[in-house]
């Protein structure tokens, strides 16, 4: 008998912070997007493949959706709403301690008006940090917001309800041939995925304003014959003050950024790893094509 394939996308959208990439590392199984406790990690879309028996499930992570300011907000935005139109099945996630805020019901509203036909489930996650009384009233009120084909109550981070929720996924997703080879589990550039390693990093160590004002590209890859990897990347900046903030007092932050930025690209590629980081003023790095084509963001003239 001839067993059917299923395959499909299914995009993550969300506020920002609510665990979009935490949910997308769990459904691979390996750390393909960054996970910051801050808002607006997540630049860009980011596809992680999995499988649910049959069905090869392409889970596209977005940035979160925000009322955005900047040009770099709006290209967020754009591409976040961009995942949401092209997937088979949308995954709104809510934070549960959170609950129906002011931004998921701009949301729910958004999707309410550009999402004829859309199949949208819901992900209540974070339901580690509520009490199980609560989740219900919660479900209740954000199905009377807005007509979900399914509820699930999930944690990304300790993994509850999140095989239930790929059960699911795969099921509903169309018949057809996988999409991408079986062992595949991302499709990102491997440059890219190291970039965004050290952008996580940097993110983490650096305070308030100085992480959405940076960005990490990288500049050389180069395999070497005895096995290991030598990669190059530069972090713009766009004051040299935050230069000498990334550096830190005789390089120091840089130098610890970098050595942690190095051990998980050696777990992640699985060969050692030479990594150097050199930090450059470029004042106007938000207001340039190529920084948003370096990023897989759209760029839109006159935005
Ligand atoms: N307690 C708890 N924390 C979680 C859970 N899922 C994610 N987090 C935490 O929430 C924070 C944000 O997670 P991310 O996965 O980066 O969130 P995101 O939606 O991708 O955020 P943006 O990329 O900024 O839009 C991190 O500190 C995670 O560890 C969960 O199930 N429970
Ligand atoms: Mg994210």
């Amino acid at each position: 008998m001839e067993t059917t394939t299923r395959a499909g996308f299914v995009a993550l959208i969300g506020e920002p912070n609510a665990g979009k990439s935490t949910l997308l590392n769990r459904m691979v199984g390996a750390k393909v997007s960054i996970v910051t406790h801050k808002v607006q990690t997540t630049r860009t879309r980011i596809r992680g493949i999995a499988m649910a028996g049959d069905a090869q499930i392409v889970f596209v992570d977005t940035p979160g959706l925000f009322r955005p300011r900047r040009r770099l907000d709006r290209a967020m935005v754009a591409a976040a709403w961009g995942g949401a139109a092209d997937a088979d099945i949308v995954v709104l996630l809510i934070e549960a301690h959170r609950g129906l805020t002011e931004g998921v019901q701009t949301i729910l509203d958004s999707l309410k008006n550009r999402a004829e036909g859309q199949r949208v489930a819901l992900a209540i996650n974070k339901i580690d940090r509520v009490k199980a009384e609560e989740l219900l009233a919660l479900s209740q009120k954000l199905n009377e917001a807005f007509p979900f084909e399914q509820t699930f109550m999930i944690s990304a981070e300790k993994g509850y309800g999140c095989d239930d929720l790929k059960e699911w996924l795969g099921k509903e997703l169309p018949e057809g041939p996988w999409l991408y080879p079986e062992d595949q589990i991302a499709d990102l550039p491997l440059r890219m995925i190291a970039a965004e390693v050290t952008r996580e990093k940097l993110t983490l160590r650096l305070h308030e304003e100085l992480p959405y004002q940076l960005t990490v590209e990288n500049e050389k890859w180069e395999e070497r014959p005895d096995g290991s990897v030598r990669i190059d990347q530069l972090i713009y900046v766009v004051r040299d003050g935050h230069k000498g903030i990334v550096l830190g007092k005789g390089g120091e932050t840089l130098k610890a950024i970098g050595s942690q930025a190095r051990a998980d690209l050696m777990e992640f590629l699985d060969r050692p790893v030479h990594l150097f980081l050199q930090v450059k003023v470029r004042p106007n790095w938000l207001e340039e094509k190529e920084r948003y084509s370096e990023m897989g963001l759209d760029w839109k003239d006159g935005d």
